[in-house]
């Protein structure tokens, strides 16, 4: 039972959707599958990240998996893609469409204003592996998390952010041996590889994911958007730059030269800058 009184955003099939103070809480709710996703499910996750980014009010996202498992008391963050979901061709959705869109979702976190941070309660597996590794920071079940990469195992692998900026952010050899033998890692393992930010006793996880979010929440927004496009530009390109530079253009709009650019277009005149070539 949570401390904190999340109010629930909106009703979803596959994960809940919360928030409560300046934090959103979207979690996997299919327990009993470790909480695999299927394409329902991430169509569910980008809608409530989404809104998520949308909500001026919300500026950290906790990513998260219901649990215990009602079957057998297993504690799950996510085992990535629902294997009984695969068709001949890839993840079957219930319009019968292959699509993978969890990448999107991956993209969404990557890209989004706000911070997201991986609570990682239990197993994150495969596809759930990536999302963490995705995710800003992450935080990690002392007693019950595990880290496995089981893409190999079951052809069906990425070889975007979930291995290659994995790469980046364990070293190569480390990562290498995370998807060619595919173990299973502590949270311990985990921070000691800089994968994990924390190793919290698992009844406090939540609350310290909460702590964590609330010393985020006082610092400038400004900063932290900046910050962390900064962060992800180097590894992701022209993207990377189109996203920071994007955030440039908005804060210059607020400028006095910006106003007069445009007024002067509309007064049908020539712009008058001042000449402020500040250095
Ligand atoms: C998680 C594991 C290690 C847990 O083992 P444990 O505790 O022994 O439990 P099990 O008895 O195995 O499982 C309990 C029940 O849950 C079902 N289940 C578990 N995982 C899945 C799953 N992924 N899909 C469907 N069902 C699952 C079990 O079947 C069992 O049910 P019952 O009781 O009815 O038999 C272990 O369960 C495990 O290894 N799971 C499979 C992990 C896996 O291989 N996942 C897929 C890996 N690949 C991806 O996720 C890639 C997905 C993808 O979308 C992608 C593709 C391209 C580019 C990017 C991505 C991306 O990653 O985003």
């Amino acid at each position: 039972m949570s401390k904190i009184d999340w109010q629930t955003a909106r009703e979803f099939e596959d994960i809940t959707y919360k928030k409560h103070n300046g934090v959103a809480r979207i979690a996997f709710n299919r327990p009993e599958v470790r909480n695999a996703f299927r394409p329902k499910t991430t169509s569910e996750l980008y809608q409530a990240f989404y809104d998520a980014q949308e909500d001026t009010s919300i500026g950290v996202v906790l990513l998260t998996g219901e649990g215990p498992s009602p079957k057998d008391g297993v504690y799950s963050f996510c085992s990535g893609g629902d294997q009984k979901a695969r068709g001949h061709q890839g993840y079957v959705g219930e319009d019968g469409m292959h699509r993978l869109n969890i990448l999107e979702v991956q993209r969404l976190i990557r890209f989004m204003t706000k911070v997201v941070i991986a609570v990682v309660p239990g197993w994150a597996v495969g596809g759930g592996h990536s999302l963490h590794v995705v995710c800003d920071l992450t935080l990690a079940s002392k007693e019950h998390a595990i880290f496995k990469q089981t893409d190999a195992d079951v052809t069906s692998f990425d070889g975007g952010y979930g291995s290659a900026y994995l790469a980046k952010m364990v070293g190569q050899k480390k990562a290498r041996e995370i998807f060619f033998l595919g173990r299973n890692y502590s949270a311990q393992e985990a921070f000691e590889m800089g994968m994990v930010n924390a190793v919290v006793p698992h009844d406090q996880l939540e609350e310290t994911a909460y702590e964590w979010a609330q010393e985020i929440l006082a610092k400038s927004p400004t900063s932290i958007k900046m910050l962390k496009f900064a962060m992800n530009l180097t590894d992701d390109g022209m993207v990377g730059q189109q996203v920071f530079a994007g955030e440039a253009t908005r804060l210059a709009y607020m400028t006095d030269e910006a106003k007069e650019g445009r007024n002067a277009f509309l007064e049908k005149r020539k712009p008058n800058f001042e000449k402020k070539w500040i250095p």
